[in-house]
């Protein structure tokens, strides 16, 4: 039994489309960051920080969606979604899996600070254009890396695709990705897979970005 446990437009979506790729049988355990419930005995024995994604699987639970990308590309091999240790492009592949947290830290503090913070005296426009210009920077380096490729690795699609592409899915709420041609490119060919539009379905209802853009303050 696979058991996720996931809260809409979070990053637990990065497991839930890598399930869909998989193939795999898994059962969602959906959760809310408003009902005080990730802070229960139960999640917190899942994940100590409160957090999702989590997984319970092959007796185990795991929480870091990189972590838990890791073990489901590790363990399930046959899927031949990661490059294993001694293969061409392993090293490539463990930097974009975990570049994608450099990016997954940004677009917590910009969500922080235009959505969550609801008193204004608490939130920071410095923040927030200060993570949305070093958000842009993170995009320049994707760019670069698929211009004139399908996906990050010569090799094909990766686990790498799926958490980078969390850095668009919620990063184009902040940032224009217009201003990035091989990334919206690149972001189309990611959205028309079947397992990404699968696991879309399943995702649930919006929590949390309810507007398209959160456009910075003006200076
Ligand atoms: N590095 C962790 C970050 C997990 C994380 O922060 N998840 C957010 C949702 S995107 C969360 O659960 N936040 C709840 C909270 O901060 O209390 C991962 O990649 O799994």
């Amino acid at each position: 039994m696979i058991r996720l446990h996931h809260v809409a437009q979070s990053r637990s979506f990065r497991t839930m489309w890598l399930l869909e790729e998989m193939g795999s049988d898994y059962e969602i355990r959906a959760w809310s960051f408003f009902d005080g419930s990730m802070r229960s005995p139960e999640f917190l024995a899942m994940s100590p920080a409160g957090r999702v994604p989590a997984l319970e699987i092959d007796g185990r639970r795991l929480f870091e969606s990189g972590a838990i990308a890791q073990y489901l590309c590790e363990t399930r091999p046959q899927a031949g979604l990661a490059p294993m240790p001694g293969e061409a492009e392993r090293a490539q592949f463990l930097e974009w899996l975990h570049f994608a947290e450099t990016i997954g830290n940004l677009l917590a503090n910009l969500t922080q600070h235009h959505i969550v913070l609801r008193d204004p005296a608490m939130r920071s426009e410095t923040v927030m254009r200060l993570e949305a210009r070093r958000l842009e920077k993170c995009l320049g380096a994707i760019e670069a890396a698929v211009a004139g490729r399908e996906y990050l690795l010569s090799r094909g699609f990766s686990a790498a695709d799926i958490a980078v592409a969390y850095g668009m899915i919620i990063g184009q709420r902040f940032v224009r990705l217009e201003k990035f041609p091989a990334v919206m490119a690149y972001f189309g060919r990611l959205r028309a897979r079947d397992a990404y539009r699968a696991a879309e379905a399943k995702d649930g209802e919006a929590q949390i970005y309810k507007q398209d853009f959160y456009p910075p303050p003006q200076t």
